[in-house]
């Protein structure tokens, strides 16, 4: 290995056009014959596998003979190991260590200095001490997580917050970027979040459902990965529902505004809607029920509180006096009047089975088109029947698959020994909230102070100083790069941990190497809601150049302040492995006869079987006195008298029509910006993992960009074919993506998926993003007061042809390496 990041850099730069896939600098052609290679089982959020691991190299992946339904992505995960971006030294950002105050003005720059891991760990604890000193817990933000890669001894995010909490208090979020305006407003409705639960089996939906909606929902790209080791076994009910469409036994409608992968699968009926007008619809649907008396009156009566309100407001009687007629909807939402009454009659023909996604969830007023859904199946009166009523989760980790009664393997822990007291025990907040909506991170520094209001509370906004980022990518997670650009100007220190250089990596100053979850011992769950066992995970490979575990990093950190006896417990990792799996067996005792752990860990896995039918909202249907709903009242609330006496302006004490701050087809700014990003979740990607795996990435990327979906009579409309470079941008923002033109997407509509790398020309504010990270684009906006989660899906945006010089692409490849 001779060749540096820097000349690397260099050498992507001079493909600019072409692209900067090139071969994966650590693969070997051809082990050697000495080497016979053993088979080595591990698990990841793309399922089980084995690995032929042969000269210290992984060179071939099959999937677990479980795994019945691989997904294809599998095949990336090699390049995940030897990716040209693996972040592969301890480094420290050169303004920051060189120049006073931090320099934020060039963080961003990519120019790092490489240090020995002493070095690094010392700037991070001497950063930590001097935080807690000079400001206070207020001032150091460690609550960002995300989709650390799988394992339960290893979890990443866990490592970092026991370490740094053992150390002193820092602020912490509420909520996530996955279902944040769903989490909050279900439990106002239906008692739970419902979108973490075990939903319906599908062997029932099959077996009872006359219509299924697929509303906002992909699951045939969805349920490729999972939180925990994915087993893909809904695929197998999956396949037994497209043999049923094809059959005519189910009617499978998707509402959605693209014939997405799923739609293509099933080869179903398609109900096109513009973009984020479903409550329209739905209300129009609610209109026609009530009009046409198709709705369960007995229904509403027994199990549900405030109908009448909420029918008033439908009625025209109430708020904006005007009635929702399905004439009203069809001029917002783009179906016919008729085609709305034949849509609602529908749903009473038969049982009906409402499968919600979350990606309508994630746009402004997320919150209404769940509770209309909840409203909708209240109306229809099947809640709680076998194929019935409403799900906001079937195409999540496999819910839906029945739960074994397997009792789940615990975690190395997330927070310090009960009963300890942190090494700085402060915890003054100076008057801020320690925690945050979790997507309220960047007003925290761009307006500090600040009171916002979030779920009937007062949040005020604490401007930290510093943060530490684990297991999480915040450059891509969140929304309105330029925003945050502005926003990181403020911080001092930014410390990231990583095995991959990120764009989180290349805004933060202190840059430290984890080894990826094939470079480890551990153990996890097989499958996540169907709980249907145990996976081994043998490490595969030592640790790639300087890297190591997160469990080695923190115990370093630790050790700064002579605690680190205590965050290990005296265990090493295989030791943690051999606890958990032990702790495990004991929880399945009279259960489940799990072997020894050696044999366990042999074999590499242990097979709880297949769980039992169930049926979502049944006890409640069956009594809802006993089984009352968790909501204020135990009804499912159509109308909630606690979310009207919070008085918001965006979510009210029913279900309403808000207009978005910018919408497509003829809403607010469709005249300066026609077209409508969706940043959809990607189909070869885990949101940003795998973007660096570069025998992956070949297979989609366009001109060594990242695709941007458009229709073709779009794209001819501006002179733009398939392949071409297109500059996308709106008044955030700008990018290059690579143009596919297909059927698939309406007019009006484009798609780039979330988790493209950002790569900016430069740092600076406003410069070109050269691969094509739609979250350049997107806004920054809460949802609502109620959950002040993340908008995403509302974002509107033109394009053109590029013509000018291509730049290189700057996402891959690492950092800029410096002499001190
Ligand atoms: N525009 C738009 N933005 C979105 C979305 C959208 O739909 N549209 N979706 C949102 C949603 S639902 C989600 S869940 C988020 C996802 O946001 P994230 O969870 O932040 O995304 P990931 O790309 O999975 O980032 C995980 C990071 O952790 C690193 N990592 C993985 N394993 C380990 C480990 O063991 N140790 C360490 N130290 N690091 C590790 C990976 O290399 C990667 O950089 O994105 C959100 N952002
Ligand atoms: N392959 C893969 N699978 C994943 C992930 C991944 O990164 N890659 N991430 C996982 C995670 S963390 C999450 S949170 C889930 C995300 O799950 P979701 O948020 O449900 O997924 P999306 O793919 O963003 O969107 C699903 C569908 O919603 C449609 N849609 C978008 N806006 C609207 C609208 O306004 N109205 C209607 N009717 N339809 C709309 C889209 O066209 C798309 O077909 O996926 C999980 N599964
Ligand atoms: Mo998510």
């Amino acid at each position: 290995m001779t060749i540096t990041r820097r000349s690397f850099l260099k050498g992507a730069a001079a493909t600019s056009a072409v692209s900067v896939i090139g071969p994966s600098l650590l693969m070997s052609a051809k082990a050697s014959a000495a080497d016979a290679g053993t088979w080595k089982t591990t698990g990841s959020h793309w399922g089980a596998f084995r690995a032929l691991v042969q000269d210290g190299k992984v060179q071939e992946i099959k999937p677990l003979e479980l795994d019945k339904h691989p997904t294809e992505m599998i095949n990336g995960i090699k390049g995940i190991i030897y990716s040209p971006s693996r972040v592969r030294y301890p480094m420290v950002r050169l303004d920051w260590l060189k120049k006073h105050k931090y320099a934020a003005d060039t963080r961003g720059n990519n120019r790092f200095v490489r240090v020995t891991w002493d070095e690094a760990i010392d700037h991070f604890y001497n950063e930590l001490e001097r935080v807690q000193k000079e400001y206070g817990p207020w001032a150091l933000h460690a609550g960002q997580t995300g989709w650390r890669q799988t394992g339960q001894v290893h979890s990443s995010g866990n490592h970092m917050q026991r370490a740094v909490a053992m150390h002193g208090n820092f602020i912490k979020k509420v909520g996530d970027y996955s279902t944040g305006a769903g989490q909050t407003i279900l439990p106002y409705v239906l008692g739970s979040t419902e979108v973490y639960a075990q939903g319906t089996s599908w062997s029932e939906i099959l077996e009872n459902s006359d219509n299924i909606i697929l509303w906002a929902n992909d699951p045939v790209k969805n349920l490729q990965v999972g939180w925990a080791c994915e087993t893909h076994e809904s695929f197998e009910y999956l396949d037994q529902l497209k043999e049923k469409v094809a059959k005519g036994d189910i009617n499978l409608v998707s509402v959605d505004p693209v014939k997405n992968k799923s739609q293509r699968f099933f080869n179903n009926d398609h109900m096109y809607i513009h973009p984020q007008t479903d409550v329209p619809f739905m209300l129009a649907l609610a209109h026609t029920l009530y009009k046409e008396e198709l709705y369960d009156e007995d229904f509403v009566d027994t199990y549900c509180l405030g109908f009448e309100e909420f029918i008033a407001y439908v009625n025209g009687e109430t708020k904006d006096k005007v009635e929702k007629t399905p004439e009203w909807a069809a001029e917002i939402c783009g179906i016919s009047a008729d085609k709305i009454r034949e849509f609602a009659r529908m749903l009473t023909n038969g049982r009906t089975q409402l499968l919600f996604g979350w990606s309508i969830q994630r746009q402004q007023h997320g919150e209404q088109p769940y509770w209309m859904g909840a409203v909708l199946a209240a109306m229809l009166g099947q809640v709680g029947l076998p194929g019935g009523g409403v799900s906001y989760g079937h195409h999540y980790s496999s819910i839906g698959v029945p739960s074994t009664e397997f009792a789940t393997p615990g975690s190395f822990p997330r927070n310090p020994e009960q009963g300890t007291k942190p090494k700085w025990d402060n915890s003054d907040f100076n008057g801020y909230s320690k925690v945050i909506p979790v997507a309220r991170w960047i007003d925290c520094l761009t307006e500090p102070g600040k009171e916002i209001r979030h779920n009937g509370n007062t949040v005020k906004l604490p401007g930290y100083k510093m943060m530490v980022i684990s297991g999480c990518n915040p450059w891509h997670h969140h929304q309105d790069r330029n925003n945050m650009k502005k926003a990181f100007k403020n911080l001092q220190t930014v410390v990231t941990v990583d095995f991959n250089w990120t764009a989180s990596c290349r805004f933060s100053d202190i840059v430290l190497p984890a080894c990826t979850q094939w470079e480890r011992n551990d153990l996890d769950g097989y499958g996540s809601y169907s709980k249907r066992g145990l996976v081994a995970m043998h490490k595969l490979v030592e640790p790639l150049f300087e890297s190591k575990s997160d469990f080695d990093i923190m115990t370093e950190l630790t050790k700064r302040f002579g605690r680190d006896k205590e965050y290990t417990r005296g265990m090493n990792e295989m030791q943690w492995v051999q606890h958990l799996y032990n702790e495990c067996r004991k929880a399945n005792t009279g259960k489940f006869e799990l072997p020894e752990f050696d044999a366990f860990w042999e074999k590499g896995y242990f097979d709880a079987g297949k769980g039992k039918p169930w049926v979502r909202h049944a006890a409640f249907r069956d009594d809802p006195e006993t089984n009352a709903l968790g909501t204020p009242s135990g009804f499912l609330e159509i109308s909630s008298r606690k979310i009207g006496r919070f008085g918001y302006e965006e979510c009210q004490e029913h279900p309403m029509w808000f207009e978005k701050s910018e919408r497509s087809h003829g809403g607010p700014g469709s005249d300066k910006h026609p077209y409508w990003l969706q940043s959809c979740h990607p189909d070869k990607r885990l949101h940003s993992q795998m973007c660096e795996s570069e025998e992956i990435r070949a297979t989609y990327a366009v001109n060594g960009r990242e695709p941007i979906y458009l229709n073709p009579e779009d794209a001819k409309s501006k002179g733009i074919k398939d392949g071409d470079v297109v500059r996308v941008f709106n008044d955030r923002g700008q990018l290059l993506a690579g143009a596919v033109l297909m059927d698939s997407y309406a007019k009006g509509v484009v798609r780039i998926e979330e988790g493209a790398w950002y790569g900016p020309a430069n740092e600076k504010v406003g410069s070109i993003d050269t691969y094509g990270d739609p979250n350049t684009l997107t806004q920054d906006i809460p949802a609502s007061e109620l959950s002040q989660a993340t908008s995403a899906n509302t974002c509107l945006v033109d394009f053109e042809k590029f013509t000018g010089e291509l730049p290189p692409v700057t996402a891959f490849g690492g950092p800029i390496e410096m002499k001190a």
